[in-house]
């Protein structure tokens, strides 16, 4: 975000696994989110912590074994989707990167829209084959024709292990102002109030004065 505060003719690109994006980092979402940061998130799940050589992550099915879970992973599998609707994501899609050509749109799309962009994309590991290649190459079906992108389709068959598993925009808003857009109008009122008053008024009534530019405060 700050990179786009900055620039904000560029197009930013956050990129990042599911155990940063869901597990370490996933706190951020939430908050780039409700401001709907004009910014592409590429969220690449390769279902374990890869990097760092093979950890449970948030989208390791149970079951599993790996470094941190040698009797098998025991919780629930985090679900992105219903979590990205909840939080009013404002594009939200699934694709794979066995799907060159389709995940190519699908990031074009992502980069003309204005606002949060969210690309999950199921990506399987080679050195860490938790998402089979042949399997995840078989369980993916394009999004229903009929599909509802609206709040209604939470959670409703979007879930990490749901099969087939879907792939396209689940979800798409469009007059939703970014949160570039919102600042700069802050800002230009905030610069009109102050040089037509020195005083401060909050939302609940109440002002006083406030030093003028250069002034010292006593
Ligand atoms: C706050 C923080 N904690 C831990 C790390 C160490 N770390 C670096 S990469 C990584 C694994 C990331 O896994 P994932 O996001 O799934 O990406 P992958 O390596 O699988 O592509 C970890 C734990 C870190 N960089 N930052």
């Amino acid at each position: 975000m700050g990179a786009k505060t900055v620039a904000p003719d560029l197009t930013v690109f956050a990129i990042g696994g599911d155990g940063d994006g869901l597990g370490i980092g996933g706190g951020h979402i939430a908050h780039a989110a409700r401001k709907n940061a004009d910014i592409k998130y590429l969220l690449i799940d390769n279902r374990v912590y890869g990097l760092t050589k093979g950890q449970a992550s948030p989208t390791t099915p149970p079951g599993e074994n790996t470094k941190t879970s040698p009797f098998g992973v025991y919780e629930d599998t985090l679900d992105a989707i219903p979590m990205f609707l909840a939080y009013d994501v404002s594009f939200i899609a699934r694709m794979t990167s066995l799907r060159v050509k389709e995940l190519t749109e699908v990031i074009k799309a992502a980069i003309t829209h204005k606002g949060m962009a969210i690309v999950y994309i199921l990506s399987p590991c080679r050195t860490f084959p938790i998402l089979d290649l042949e399997e995840t190459k078989s369980i993916f079906q394009p999004l229903p024709e009929d599909y509802a992108r609206d709040k209604q389709a939470q959670g409703d068959g979007n879930g990490v292990l749901d099969k087939p598993m879907y792939t396209g925009s689940f979800y798409q808003v469009r007059s939703r102002p970014w949160r570039e857009a919102r600042s700069r109008d802050r800002r230009s009122h905030a610069e009109h109030e102050t040089a037509s008053s020195t005083r401060w008024r909050s939302s609940s009534g109440v002002s006083r004065d406030v030093p003028q530019a250069g002034s010292v405060a006593t």
